[in-house]
């Protein structure tokens, strides 16, 4: 792997785009890098992720306008699918995945972000879609991710006047959940890693199951797959354990896969 890193600490997955003279730009061997390092991660241990940039100064600064200046349609078409297909893997992926975002956030990067579970910065984070200002819309889900995140009303206005805004606008209009000094970032992203990582395994991926799945339907069907996500813990140990440990008056709960 050139540009793409993964390391483990306990129980939270680490993964950096490693591209920091191109403040991280997304180009398709990054891309390549990022679905393959997917297919590494070990997930009956690996029970949350952290997903970062190298560098103090930038998380990811897009896709690569290098590549993409002399795309074709067809090339354009199937970059923003080869994009999208993977941050659908992210966005769907079992365990969830906190995006801490260090420093630029900008078009695909921005994208990358939303693609995450949670979204927490550095002070020093700007995020921002300026494709329309490159002549071309978000790519890799921004239109559709923004807007569900952050409301249609303001992913439009990000959108069409690709201004770019910095943390505490990112932090007010809901698109991050915490802003953190630069040296603290990683640190932070670590305990609620652990937070996430200290709770039962399957009941956490089905909580993001039945969010994400949920989201895609209407209330009566979402109420449904709720349901039947939340009969499918009282198949675990974990249900035993965790409700075993309230009722016994334990502390410690031992939760597996
Ligand atoms: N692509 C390629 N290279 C980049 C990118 C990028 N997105 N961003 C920065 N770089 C490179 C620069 O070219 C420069 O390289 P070099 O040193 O070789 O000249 C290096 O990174 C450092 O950048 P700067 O010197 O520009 O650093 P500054 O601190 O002066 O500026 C900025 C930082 C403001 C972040 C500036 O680099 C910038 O504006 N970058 C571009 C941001 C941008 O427009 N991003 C959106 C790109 S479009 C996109 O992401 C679409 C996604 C969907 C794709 C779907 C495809 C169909």
């Amino acid at each position: 792997m050139k540009f793409v890193t993964y390391e483990v600490e306990g129980q939270t997955g680490l993964i950096t785009i490693n591209r920091p003279d191109a403040l991280n730009a997304l180009n398709s061997q990054v891309l390549e890098e990022l679905d393959h390092i997917l297919d590494e991660i070990d997930q009956s241990s690996v029970r949350a992720l952290i997903l970062t940039g190298a560098g103090e100064k930038s998380f990811v600064a897009g896709a690569d306008i290098g590549e993409m200046s002399s795309f074709s349609k067809e090339e354009g078409e199937a970059f923003g699918k080869r994009g999208n297909d993977i941050f659908k893997r992210l966005e769907t992926f079992p365990i969830p995945i906190i995006a801490a975002v260090n420093g630029f956030a900008l078009g695909g990067g921005c994208e990358l972000s939303l693609s995450c579970d949670i979204r927490i910065c550095s002070e020093n984070a700007v995020f921002g879609q300026p494709e329309a200002g490159l002549g071309i819309t978000p790519g890799f889900g921004g239109t559709q991710r923004l807007a569900r995140i952050v409301g249609p009303g303001m992913a439009k206005q990000m959108i069409f006047t690709a201004r770019n805004i910095k943390a505490e606008e990112a932090y007010r209009i809901g698109l991050v959940n915490a802003i953190y000094p630069q040296n603290e970032l990683l640190t932070e992203a670590k305990k609620m890693a652990k937070g996430i990582a200290d709770n039962a395994p399957i009941a956490v991926r089905n909580c993001k199951k039945a969010i994400n799945d949920g989201l895609q339907v209407d209330m009566d069907q979402a109420v449904v797959i709720e349901e039947k996500l939340f009969g499918d813990c009282f198949e675990t140990y974990d249900q035993k354990e965790g409700m075993g440990a309230f009722l016994e008056k334990r502390k410690e709960k031992r939760f597996m896969m």
